[in-house]
């Protein structure tokens, strides 16, 4: 028996809750309710991967069978599915039909090994996994096979791509389903999904969204970003991120009854032809992405395949300034920065903002009901224009992680989300994100947990002491740099400690991209491995081309 969802979840405080719902922030409508009425309006194309067109109500069909259908399998509503799907038709119509039938999604991403999938599926307690057949030559069947035996509560893989009879095409097909119950909805208080956490840890935390308190995260970012029934957004990034996901991401642009062309990458000559054909009014990019499409369309003369492309969206890591001002003169559109997190919180420039706000600076809350406070180290609030920790709370922004009450001990305080971000106030109210107190490297976006990493290293036969670190890299950001010490007469090399922790089932992402061999890891005053000087240490190696290895 698994627990139920609401257990491990911690509640906004009644007041709060109270509050929420009657100034009409928390409506009484789950996600799917949300999509049922922007159904009922629109003629567009719902979505489109490839050559796959799905009109609207097709969509709503598909969604009701497939709510059924995982239902008949032996699914009940509350239980967990991990969703480690590329971007694809198939992802949204299954996250639509858990969400219709009370299932929960735990987002998982395809760039995830055994693990983290062992990891998440541990702490979901999933009863099912759903993946791709394989990708990019990785036979995610056998790796789903693997978490299923170790991880005692799974008892379904669902694949997609293969030509098995637990098929995701098969189930998740147009009605109508013979011998199914009907579909109950879920509360709109309950637990829609899942998200991970972009956290510090060793081992992954995972984020539970409400309905209607991600109902309204997509509201509110839909609302400031512009998007309508006209709309055509473009998901290159893996939808499983909160990002392209719900801020406003695809389903902004389903509950408004537009349409969502899905890309399984953001490569440039595919996402401008992507761009170009299907007429995409709006898309979400990290950084790094950004740069790659500047650089396609300033070098071919590629802008005019970006015609139709209204806003772009850049978050996840910090924009830097230099190449938020190429956005508007290289592509034509509209740049949107967007400073957010899976925790809740999203900060956006406006559309309409003077050209200097939106290239220098990371936006503010999108909700009026949004609190954010700047502190010092003793969290007392400081003056605008001071850098400090961020505290926030509000009506998407849950009030702990999942499980998590020991973690959650410095991450959440009185109530208050602490993000680890270094953040100044404007006197004009936009944010400025100028670095990070959190041990992690922010990899063009995606974060890696820096204890994650080292707590593995140790499987290296000589290893004696590691350390992770952010190193400065001109394309993605940050890569991560390791620190070691090794046991008298013994050696290693970055191959053998990446292959030890790719053995250990750790995403290739978070592989290690240079190794440093050192004589001693600096520590500080009370004994903890002093990253600061290492973060120092690096960048000046980096800038000198020495290197102990
Ligand atoms: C987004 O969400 P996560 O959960 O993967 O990561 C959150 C962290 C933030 O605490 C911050 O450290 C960093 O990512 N971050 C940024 C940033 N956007 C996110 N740092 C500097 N500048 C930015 N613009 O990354 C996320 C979620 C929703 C929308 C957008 C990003």
């Amino acid at each position: 028996m698994t627990h139920h969802t609401s257990a491990g979840v911690v509640p906004w405080p009644q007041e709060f809750a109270e509050r929420y719902r009657s100034e009409g922030r928390w409506k009484d409508r789950t996600l799917v309710d949300a999509l049922t009425e922007a159904a009922a309006r629109s003629d567009r194309t719902a979505l489109v991967d490839g050559q796959v067109r799905i009109g609207y109500p097709e969509l709503m069909d598909r969604v009701e069978a497939g709510a059924a259908r995982l239902l008949r399998l032996g699914l009940d509503p509350d239980d967990r599915i991990v969703v480690q799907l590329p971007n694809g038709w198939q992802f949204v119509v299954l996250l639509l039909a858990c969400f219709r039938a009370g299932i929960v999604p735990v987002m998982a991403m395809p760039a995830h090994r055994a693990h983290e999938l062992t990891a998440i599926a541990e702490v979901a307690e999933a009863r099912a996994l759903a993946v791709p057949d394989e990708l990019k030559g990785f036979d995610h069947r056998a790796l789903a096979r693997r978490v299923a035996e170790e991880v005692p509560t799974v008892e379904h893989v669902l694949v997609s791509g293969g030509d098995g009879d637990a098929g995701l095409e098969g189930l998740l097909a147009p009605g109508p389903v013979p011998g199914a119950a009907p579909v109950v909805s879920p509360d709109p208080g309950a637990v829609a999904l899942f998200l991970l956490s972009g956290g510090t840890t060793g081992l992954p935390k995972l984020i539970a969204r409400t309905h209607r308190d991600y109902e309204y995260n997509v509201r509110e970012c839909a609302r400031v970003s512009g998007l309508d029934g006209g709309s055509v957004y473009l998901a290159a990034l893996p939808a499983s991120h909160n990002f392209p996901l719900a801020c406003p991401g695809l389903l902004g642009a389903l509950f408004a009854g537009g349409t969502v062309v899905m890309l399984s990458s953001p490569e440039p000559a595919r996402a401008f032809a992507a761009v170009a054909g299907e007429g995409v009014t709006m898309t979400a990019v990290v950084p790094a992405v950004a740069q790659r499409w500047l650089e396609h369309a300033e070098g071919s003369g590629g802008a005019s395949a970006l015609s139709s492309l209204s806003v772009l969206q850049v978050g996840g890591s910090r924009l830097p300034d230099e190449i938020a001002a190429r956005v508007r003169p290289a592509l034509g559109c509209t740049l949107q920065q967007v400073f957010g997190m899976a925790e809740g919180l999203i900060n956006m420039t406006r559309l309409d903002d003077p050209e200097e706000v939106v290239t220098s600076t990371q936006g503010r809350p999108v909700s009026d009901a949004d609190e954010v406070r700047i502190v010092d180290a003793f969290g007392q609030d400081l003056p605008d224009g001071r850098a400090g920790s961020i505290l926030t709370r509000g009506p998407y922004t849950p009030r702990g992680h999942y499980r998590a009450p020991e973690a959650d001990g410095r991450s959440f305080v009185e109530g208050w989300y602490s993000s680890g971000d270094i953040v100044l106030r404007r006197t004009d109210g936009n944010l400025v994100v100028q670095g990070r107190d959190k041990d992690l490297i922010n990899r063009a976006g995606e974060k890696i947990s820096a204890e994650e990493v080292e707590s593995l290293v140790y499987r290296v036969a000589d290893v004696e002491m590691a350390a992770a670190v952010a190193m400065p890299d001109p394309v993605m950001g940050e890569r991560l740099c390791l620190y070691v010490t090794v046991r008298e007469g013994g050696h290693t090399t970055l191959d053998e400690v990446r292959d030890t922790l790719s053995a250990a089932g750790l995403a290739a992402f978070k592989l290690p991209e240079r190794l440093e061999v050192v004589d001693l890891i600096p520590m500080t005053k009370v004994g903890k491995i002093d990253k600061k000087h290492l973060r120092e240490d690096i960048s000046a190696r980096l800038a000198s081309g020495t290197s102990t290895v």
